[in-house]
């Protein structure tokens, strides 16, 4: 065997951590309720969360079906100040459009 080959024979005495962690990401919830057109939701999807019209179209009708729909995760200052947006856009439009979020375990 050449010397280039030879395994160590000593182990590391000391577990480092690493010094980036992920920051914990946020779910942002779509709630169903009876009264906005189904359009308008897509329409926010689409302008908020930037989906495209077949994802938005999947995801207002899954909250549709089911009563709520995860849309996207993010860090919580964006999921937050997303689903603020977004429930804002409902509320200007005179509908109960509501988005929530929650933190990913
Ligand atoms: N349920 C609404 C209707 O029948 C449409 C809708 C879908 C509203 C999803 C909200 O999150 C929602 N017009």
């Amino acid at each position: 065997m050449s010397p280039a080959t030879v395994t160590p024979t000593t182990t590391p005495k000391t577990k480092t951590t690493p010094k980036t962690e992920r920051p914990p990401l946020w779910k942002v919830i779509l709630l169903n309720d009876d009264f906005t057109p189904r359009e308008f939701v897509v329409q926010v999807l689409k302008a908020v969360f930037r989906l495209n019209e077949s994802q938005s179209y999947r995801v207002m009708m899954t909250a549709h079906q089911k009563g709520a729909c995860v849309i996207a995760v993010y860090t919580r200052d964006v999921a937050e100040t997303k689903a603020k947006e977004a429930t804002e856009l409902g509320k200007m439009n005179g509908f109960p459009l509501y988005f929530t979020t929650e933190k990913e375990e």
